[in-house]
Parts: C-alpha cells; sequence; structure tokens
C-alpha cells in the first residue's frame, strides 16, 4: 500500500503552509475544484491519496511543562504512542536532560540558569515569555495536549504560556493537570489555585485530577506511589484521546465529534474522561460502563452532561449484544437530552478484553469553578 509521502510531491507548494487543518481542508477543496475544471487525471491516483490524506492528518503535539509534565511524557514515550510529536519544557535542565520526548525546550536561561523556578509561578511564566518566539513555532499543530502538575512554579508558571501560544497558533487546547496532595501544604494548593484559573482561561478543556481523590480511592498508598498511578492515568487519557484522534481525520465526522466535545465551552472549560477495560462478562460490563461514566478520580456530575462521546474497542469477536449492553448502561446514566455517540474500533491486541473510554462536556470540576471565581476558600474546602 502507498504510504503517505511527507513531502507532498504531487502537491502544490502552498498545501505545504503549517495552517490549521481547516485551511489545508480548504485548499484542497479549492485544488480539487480547478483540476476538476481542467480535468486533470494526473491527481486521480494514489500518489496524489497518499499525500492528500498526509495533508489533511490531524496534526497533534503533547507538550509536558515542568517536572511532572516532563515524568508523563517520558513514560508516555515508552508506550507504543503513534501519530503525536511530544515536547517538554521545563527551566530545570537536569529534569530536561534525563527527560524523554521528541523535542525539548529548555526556557529561561537568563531568568533561571537551567536550575529551575524555585518554586515560583511568576518565574517560571517569566521564563516561558523568555523563550516566546521558540515555544510558539514548535507548537504548530491542530490539537495541542498539555500536562502538568500543578503547585511548582514552572508547570504553574509558564504551561498557561504554552496554552496561550498554542491557542494563538490557533489549536484545539486539551490541558490534562493534576492538584497537588492536600499533604503537600497549603503552599502548594495556594499556587495550583492561581495556575488553575489561568490554564483554563486559555485552554478549550481541562481536565483536572485532584490527587486527593486518589487518596480517597486508595488511602494507604505512599506519595511515590501515588505520583505513579496518576502519571500513569494521565499517560493512559492522553494516549487513548490522541488514538481516538487519529483514528478520525477530517473526512470523518468523528473528528468534528472530538472537537465538539473539546471546543471551549462558556465560562468553565471542563471535560470529562473515564476509560476503563472490561474482560466482557455481562455485569462486568455493566459496573466498567458506569465508571467509565462516573470517574471517581475527576468528581463530575454524570446528570449535567450535554455532550458524551464513547469509544467501544475490542478484538472482532466484539458483540453486538455487549455494544448494546455498554451503550445502554451508559444511556441511563446520562441525561436523556445529552447527545450521545458511540464509535467502535477493533484492536486485536486487546485480546478479550473490552476497553470503553468516555468523554463528555457538561459537567464542571469544582476546582475549575472555584478557580475561576477567584473563591480561594472553597477550593481549599474541596482539598481538605
Ligand atoms: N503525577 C505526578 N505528579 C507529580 C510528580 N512530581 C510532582 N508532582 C506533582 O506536581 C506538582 C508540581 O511539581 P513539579 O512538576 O515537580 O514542579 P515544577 O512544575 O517542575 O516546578 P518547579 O520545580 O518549582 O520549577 C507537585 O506539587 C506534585 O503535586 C510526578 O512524578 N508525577
Ligand atoms: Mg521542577
Amino acid at each position: 500500500m502507498l504510504q503517505p509521502n511527507k513531502d507532498n510531491k504531487s502537491l502544490p507548494n502552498s498545501l505545504k503552509i503549517n495552517s490549521s487543518v481547516r485551511t489545508r481542508f480548504n485548499q484542497v477543496s479549492q485544488m480539487n475544484k480547478q483540476m476538476n475544471n481542467n480535468n486533470n487525471k494526473k491527481y486521480d491516483n494514489d500518489e496524489y491519496l497518499a499525500d492528500l490524506l498526509n495533508v489533511i492528518k490531524i496534526r497533534s503535539k503533547i507538550v509536558g511543562v515542568g517536572g511532572a509534565g516532563n515524568n508523563t511524557i517520558s513514560r508516555l514515550q515508552e508506550t507504543d504512542l503513534d501519530g503525536a510529536k511530544t515536547l517538554n519544557v521545563n527551566t530545570d535542565a537536569q529534569d530536561l536532560y534525563y527527560s524523554n520526548s521528541d523535542n525539548k525546550i529548555l526556557i529561561g536561561k537568563e531568568t533561571c540558569n537551567g536550575l529551575g523556578s524555585g518554586n515560583n509561578p511568576y518565574i517560571g511564566a517569566e521564563a516561558a515569555k523568555e523563550d516566546i518566539k521558540r515555544l510558539n513555532s514548535s507548537l504548530k499543530s491542530d490539537i495541542v495536549f498539555i500536562t502538568c502538575g500543578l503547585g511548582g512554579g514552572t508547570g504553574t508558571g509558564a504551561a498557561p504560556i504554552v496554552a496561550r501560544e498554542a491557542k494563538r497558533n490557533g489549536s484545539l487546547v486539551v490541558s490534562f493537570c493534576t492538584i497537588p496532595f492536600n499533604s503537600e501544604g497549603y503552599e502548594r494548593r495556594s499556587r495550583a489555585n492561581l495556575g488553575l484559573k489561568k490554564l483554563a482561561e486559555f485552554s478549550d478543556t481541562m481536565i483536572t485530577f485532584p490527587n486527593n481523590n486518589l487518596v480517597k480511592i486508595i488511602p494507604k498508598v505512599p506519595l511515590i506511589i501515588g505520583f505513579k498511578i496518576m502519571d500513569e492515568i494521565i499517560i493512559r487519557s492522553i494516549r487513548e484521546v490522541v488514538n481516538l484522534v487519529n483514528s478520525c481525520g477530517l473526512i470523518n465526522i468523528d473528528f468534528a465529534d472530538v472537537k465538539n466535545i473539546f471546543d471551549k465551552k462558556g465560562k468553565y472549560p471542563s471535560g470529562l474522561i473515564g476509560i476503563t477495560e472490561s474482560l466482557g462478562e455481562k455485569s462486568d460490563i455493566i459496573n466498567k460502563s458506569k465508571l467509565a461514566i462516573h470517574n471517581p478520580l475527576l468528581e463530575l456530575d454524570a446528570n449535567k452532561i450535554e455532550k458524551c462521546l464513547v469509544s467501544i474497542s475490542g478484538n472482532h469477536h466484539l458483540t453486538l449484544s455487549l455494544m448494546d449492553s455498554i451503550v445502554s448502561t451508559i444511556s441511563n446514566e446520562i441525561p436523556s437530552s445529552a447527545q450521545l455517540k458511540v464509535g467502535n474500533a477493533i484492536d486485536p491486541e486487546l485480546g478479550s478484553k473490552i476497553r470503553i473510554m468516555a468523554l463528555g462536556s457538561g459537567p464542571i470540576s469544582p476546582y475549575v469553578s472555584a478557580a475561576i471565581d477567584d473563591n480561594e476558600d472553597l477550593f481549599m474546602k474541596l482539598m481538605s
């Protein structure tokens, strides 16, 4: 099979421009009209189609900011991530050196001398501003996923600047961030509150994981293991969303569905994600479907869901009856007025397992609304 050609040899130079997917698609449409008028047979071949697929492919970038963000990206690189480029951004040269990503940017060489921000989000933001041009040009993508741990200096201060630059480039920005454990102290929580507000300003959707929710589920876990589990949850979430986006294209309405969920809505950008796996036994399928829509790590009210995308993956033996159980369980958990779209992917590597991913919009994270409303007391109370 002919593979999409990176050089787009059969397409004019204008299409190689780093423009948004919508612009690229419009350019292709214009070109097609001209080609039809000229009855130009040269373009009716596989080489052209392969190049076309490359041009309209959704470009995804995953950016880790600060120590926690860099860790997440390094571990994401170890998985079979396909179809997205990764970028690590840090003020700390050592952390950045030992991290693993497709590209790296050491921000704030003047401000921080490669030594980190010293827990100061203001310095983190200044460091990002120092390298604003390099950041901006590295972020040119259709979708930018940002990941960081809020509460320190670099992620908290620089991630909002990264999000702002990505938005300036016209990208859809989806931010995955953690809120510190209560035990990390008042200062960290307070910094997280301010950072969350700024990051929300430039994100289309925020997926906010309060670390404390992990304590509620597995109370005896040591801090370091807690961080590792959170990393794993974020990695899975990003990887599954990237896979979903990659299995779509502009010509496939599924990309519009993903965008429909993540596009900014109102004052509080807040999104739901839940991923579960089942071995396919009926009662387990029902439990795992409920768990996906009521992700206990997020504290979001499924009754407020307005739009919901459910992606069900399994091997070739996934039956219609199991699919039906998943969809009817989830339909019963969300308002009848909610828009529900279901996708199905075949993944032979899952063996007998069935993976359920729910994405939703409508419910608002209480952390996001408290931060945006400058209600620090409520933010602190939520964490206690
Ligand atoms: N999931 C996860 N969270 C972490 C990890 N390390 C730290 N965190 C969380 O992320 C928050 C910010 O920590 P870092 O990412 O190390 O801080 P930073 O952004 O590098 O900021 P500075 O080092 O102060 O410049 C912490 O308060 C923790 O809640 C990690 O390895 N995994
Ligand atoms: Mg750091």
